[in-house]
């Protein structure tokens, strides 16, 4: 198109697009209803399904006013998503749609904390498989480091750093492990994901003073965040940096992995699977099966297992619905 230009998309509310082109400049847009159509779908639907992600490059042209129009979006390197949460009180049955977080991402950190949440190993290892099947470079924080010891975590940061995984151990409030965090970010778009109020908007605020996110609070009866970021942002924070802050999770449930792919995205499961006795071994009550055998031998923590079969049955529990 003649006058189609391309930026990325940094921030998504209701119908409005906010583009970020290589000038700096920010853009409101809105989609074409002509390319609504080429998705196949109806107007009333649109918003069901997402057409357009934090973090797309789109061709755009302007209109007379200097808001935009996105005509197209541009293939994505990869992208992360999970199924849409269920409503509170919904039953089991219905088809349950791909969100998607963000596109074209390069580093997926993770935010943990040790206290106010609690730890949650599986929460994180269910993140490390969106993060593993979507292709993008997997990298674990664990916030919070002036409420306890490190004594209390040290056996999971041994436990996901021999599986290969970078593990930072920050403090926000006490500015600790930050200069290493921001080293690993630089040059790369890092999305920023995990729990709520584990502290992802005040390491950002710590890392790039510039950003003034709003942080909040923790509620003192669940000892949970509030969801205080509620909209995706990215945001440039130098030249060829970018950062991605994100509103926090309760839940998450990987979205198209098929069961008999899943043990892929264990990392330290893999190079024991060739030994199982069947090809098709989903690792859980099969003759000869090498995981298990592994785990029964402490070679494959019980935890990372039990993390397994929990993602594997959530997978089935979805085909039967
Ligand atoms: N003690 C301590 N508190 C922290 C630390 N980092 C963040 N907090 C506190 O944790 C609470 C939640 O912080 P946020 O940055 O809003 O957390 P978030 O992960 O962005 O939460 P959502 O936006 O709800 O997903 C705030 O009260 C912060 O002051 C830390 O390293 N130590
Ligand atoms: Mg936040
Ligand atoms: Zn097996």
């Amino acid at each position: 198109m003649e006058d189609s230009i391309q930026a990325r998309v940094f921030k998504i509310e209701s119908k409005d697009y906010f583009l970020l082109d290589n000038g700096g400049n920010e853009i409101r847009c809105s989609l074409r209803g002509k390319f609504k159509k080429e998705f196949g779908l109806k107007a009333d639907k649109l918003y069901k399904v997402d057409i357009v992600a934090v973090g797309d490059i789109v061709d755009f042209e302007f209109n007379k006013d200097g808001s935009g129009v996105i005509n197209k979006v541009l293939p994505r390197k990869n992208y992360l998503s999970r199924k849409v949460p269920k409503l509170k009180g919904a039953g089991t049955r219905g088809e349950r749609l791909e969100q998607i977080i963000a596109a074209n991402v390069d580093n997926l950190i993770i935010i943990t904390s040790r206290k106010l949440p609690e730890f949650n190993n599986r929460l994180l290892d269910r993140l490390i498989v969106t993060g593993e099947s979507s292709h993008v470079s997997v990298k674990i924080v664990i916030n919070k480091a002036d409420l306890s010891t490190e004594k209390e975590i040290r056996d999971w940061i041994e436990l996901y750093s021999k599986i290969g995984y970078d593990v930072f151990e920050t403090s926000a409030k006490e500015k600790t492990g930050i200069s290493n965090l921001r080293d690993s970010l630089k040059g790369q778009i890092n999305l920023f994901w995990g729990h709520s109020g584990v502290g992802k908007s005040s390491l950002l605020n710590v890392l790039y003073p510039e950003l003034d996110l709003k942080i909040g609070e923790i509620s003192q009866s669940t000892s949970k965040g509030k969801h205080t970021t509620v909209t995706s942002l990215l945001k440039k924070v130098s030249d060829d940096t970018f950062i991605i802050d994100t509103p926090g999770i309760r839940e998450i449930d990987p979205y198209g992995i098929r069961k008999e792919d899943l043990s892929h995205f264990f990392l330290d499961f893999s190079p024991y699977m060739k030994d199982c006795r069947f090809n098709t071994c989903t690792h859980q009550h099969e003759p000869g099966c090498a995981i298990i055998e592994a785990v029964e031998n402490k070679i494959i923590h019980h935890e990372r297992y039990k993390s397994y079969l929990n993602i594997l049955k959530t997978i089935e529990d979805d085909m039967n619905f």
